[in-house]
């Protein structure tokens, strides 16, 4: 069975909102006509709380996109961003959001940033979505979302080493991109085996 994985389409990625991807908004068509096709669906939402060490508001002295040492190692400062309970942290109002039958939220914790729909940036807390499509019998991943330098290429490269077979739809993602960060992530996730694929071709 395959799963249409979404991830973190919401208010503060897309344009106006904190952290603001170029064109995020784009990719909610062709995600809404997507989703159609499919008989699993999940969502991912980032959920920080006001206190969160990812971002640059709680470093005296740091500036956004600066880095930082953090237990695990390095860790990008981001403007505050979707923060629970607030707009900027609400899935954007075009997506559908009736299809998804799981909503898994990840960078809950004060201390750790989550950018995968598995694992935290630790790479060993687990956010549950792994069980959950194992039970399901999921074993195909169709992944969509925001933003393609950074959530979405943790979901994808934690998807393949799980042993799933990981689509990534071209036209239904966007990037931040931080010095050529997309292109790195591009490459990064080929190599790991994912495969490039079109909403078109997969509906
Ligand atoms: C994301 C940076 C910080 C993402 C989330 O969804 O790609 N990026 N938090
Ligand atoms: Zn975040």
């Amino acid at each position: 069975m395959r799963a249409l994985v979404i991830v973190d389409i919401q208010n503060d990625f897309c344009p106006g909102g904190a952290l603001a991807v170029p064109g995020g908004d784009e990719i909610i068509e062709p995600v809404n006509k997507l989703a159609t096709g499919f008989d699993c669906i999940v969502q991912t939402q980032d959920w920080h709380p006001q206190d969160h060490l990812s971002f640059a508001s709680n470093h005296d002295g740091k500036e956004p996109y600066e880095t930082i040492e953090m237990d695990y190692g390095e860790q990008v400062l981001w403007p505050d961003h979707c923060v629970q309970g607030t707009k900027g942290a609400d899935f954007h109002p075009e997506l559908k959001t009736n299809p998804s039958q799981l909503i898994v939220r990840k960078g809950f914790r004060k201390h750790i940033d989550s950018y995968s729909a598995f694992f935290e940036n630790d790479n060993e807390t687990v956010t549950g979505l792994h069980g959950y499509l194992q039970e399901r019998g999921v074993s195909e991943l169709f992944v969509v979302g925001l933003a393609t330098d950074f959530c979405v290429k943790w979901t994808v490269l934690d998807g393949l080493k799980l042993g799933y077979d990981v689509h990534l739809v071209e036209d239904a993602i966007r990037g931040i991109d931080i010095d050529g960060s997309v292109d790195a992530a591009m490459q990064e996730m080929k190599d790991a085996g994912v495969v490039l694929t079109h909403s078109k071709k997969c509906i």
